[in-house]
This record gives structure tokens, sequence and C-alpha cells, in this order.
């Protein structure tokens, strides 16, 4: 019998790297939103990939950036708290994008942690060979990482070979979590995060930023289908008017999206009620930063 492994990977980055994208595709399953805009992602989320005997444990964390709200910090403290105990740690650079001022950041906050590091250049089906290897060149130049690994998180490439490195730096264990369970979220957490992801994909980038999702009530029906209300928070009550949308279409088909997605990843029926509430204070409320799933910041 061969002996199992288990361990702990943080994955960590700039916004938009990819960091969630490549979470979703080492699971095989999608436990992380995703979405072109930045700062999608607010709180570190688990996913759980096997790999033969090995558990991995991926901590997909909120991009590392100059935080200016409170709302930031709480997300960047998560980043970093998301690194804690990892058995290796790996910074993914957006191989198009290269090294602004927002990976300069983490590397001078990696420079001092113990952990081995790895170097992930995601996106390589949109970069240019030669600018990446600049990149590669420079980035090593600042960090020691173990290796480096070329990937593209959406198209599959390099995957494998950075599953098994993964893999390889995981110490003998026994698994933490059911083989068959991809993520530590709850459910009630994710069809939250279902109904956020819609808000990115379907409004201008400002509003999505500047609006939260919280569960009112998440019940199980006799019947085994399962009824969810969430609110929508947002700040002003002009926003309102663009979350609803001429007669309502917007927010309904927000719902409606959301609703199949919440019904698929569940594998139950789902009756889904979205309410758009108005708090100027939201952002100062710890009751939301509780609900998020984040730590309250002074
Ligand atoms: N072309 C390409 N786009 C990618 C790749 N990985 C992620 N993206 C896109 O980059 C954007 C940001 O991805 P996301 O995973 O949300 O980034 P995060 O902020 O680092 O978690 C999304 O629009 C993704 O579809 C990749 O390998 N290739
Ligand atoms: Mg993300």
């Amino acid at each position: 019998m061969s002996e199992t492994k288990c361990g702990l990977v943080a994955i960590v980055g700039a916004p938009n790297a990819g960091k969630s994208t490549l979470v979703n595709a080492l699971v095989g399953q999608k436990v992380a939103i995703t979405s072109p805009k930045a700062q999608t992602t607010r709180t570190r989320l688990m996913g759980i990939a096997m790999h033969g005997e090995t558990q991995m444990m991926l901590v997909d964390t909120p991009g590392i950036f100059t935080p200016a709200r409170r709302l930031d910090r709480a997300m960047v403290q998560a980043a970093w708290g998301g690194t804690q105990d990892a058995d290796i740690i790996a910074l993914v650079v957006d191989a198009k994008g290269g090294i602004g001022s927002k990976v300069e950041m983490i590397l001078e906050g990696l420079a001092a942690r113990p952990e081995p590091k790895l170097l992930v250049l995601n996106k390589v089906d949109i970069a240019a060979k030669d600018k990446m290897l600049h990149h590669i060149a420079r980035l090593n130049e600042r960090l020691s990482f173990i290796d480096t690994y070329m990937v593209s998180a959406i198209t599959g490439d390099g995957l494998e070979e950075l599953k098994d490195a993964f893999a390889s730096h995981m110490p003998a264990g026994e698994w933490h979590f059911p083989e068959d369970q991809v993520s530590d979220a709850t459910d009630r957490l994710t069809a939250a995060e279902i109904t956020r992801e819609q808000l990115y994909h379907q409004l201008h980038a400002e509003l999505p930023y500047a609006s939260a999702v919280e569960t009112e009530k998440y019940e199980e029906r006799p019947d085994g289908s399962v009824e969810i209300h969430q609110q929508i928070l947002i700040g002003r009550p002009t926003q309102r008017a663009i979350i609803l949308g001429k007669g309502g279409a917007r927010l309904k088909e927000i719902g409606s999206k959301a609703r199949a997605e919440i019904s698929h990843l569940l594998g139950v029926k789902v009756h889904l009620y979205l309410h758009v509430k108005v708090n100027p204070k939201w952002e100062d409320d710890r009751a939301v930063y509780r609900d998020l799933g984040l730590d309250w910041v002074e």
C-alpha cells in the first residue's frame, strides 16, 4: 500500500493573475468565482485537489495590492494569512502583464518567508515567449524560487507538471478531507459567491466592487430543494436602479443565471430570492465581514 500525503499549497499573486482560475483547473471543478475584473476574490478559500495518493489543499487568496479601503485591508490580510502553514507557496504571475508594482510588493513580502516558493507564469496562451523568458529571468534574480512553471489555467497547458511539482512537496500524512470533497466552503457561502460572480459578469466595473452579497436565509425544504434568500448590499440609492435594470430585467437575469448555476453545483432544485438593500455603511458593518469570512481590521 502506498503512503498517503496531504499538504497545503498557498496561491498568491496580484489581482487578475488567474489564481482562482488555476485553483479551479487543478481541482477539476469550479470552486472559486472568477472574472476579468480585479479583486473578484474577497476571502481565502480552499480548493481540494487529488493527485494519486496525495491530497492538496490549494488556498486561493484575494490578490495582494495596496489597500485603500477597510475592505481592501481585510482582503490583503486574508491573502497573507492564507500563506500561513503552507508547505509550498506558489506565486502566480500574469505572463502577459509581467512585473508591475503589485508583483514587486509581493516579492518583498515573500523575501523573508522560509517556505519553499514556486514561480508559476500563467496565461502562456496569450503571452509572447521572449517576454516571458525575460520575466522569468528577472523574477528568479529577485527571489530564490525552487522551480519555475509556465502554464495556462484556461487551456490546461503545463498543469499536470505543476500538479506533480506541488504533490512532490506535500508531506506524508492522512487526508484532511473526504476524497470527493472539492472545497472547504459551505453551500451557503458558495451560493452567495455565485450570485456575486453574476454581479461581476453583468454589471460595470465599479458596481460589483461596491457591493456585497449576504445570505439572509438558507433552508432545505422537505422535498429536498433549497430555498435561498440573499441580499445584495449597495452603498447608494442610485445603484439600485442599475442593478434592477429596466422593469427589473437585470436583477431577474442575475437571479436566473445564479439560480441555474447554484442548482447545478448543489445537484438539487433551488429557489433563489434576491433583494437589493441600500446600506451606505455596509463596508463598516462588522456583521458583513463575518458573513464574508473576513476578519475585521481596525
Ligand atoms: N488567456 C488566459 N486567461 C486567463 C488564464 N487564467 C485566467 N485567465 C483570465 O484572467 C482573468 C482573471 O482570472 P481570475 O482567476 O479571476 O484571477 P485572480 O484575480 O488572480 O483570481 C479572468 O478573466 C480569467 O478568465 C489563462 O491561462 N489564459
Ligand atoms: Mg481570484
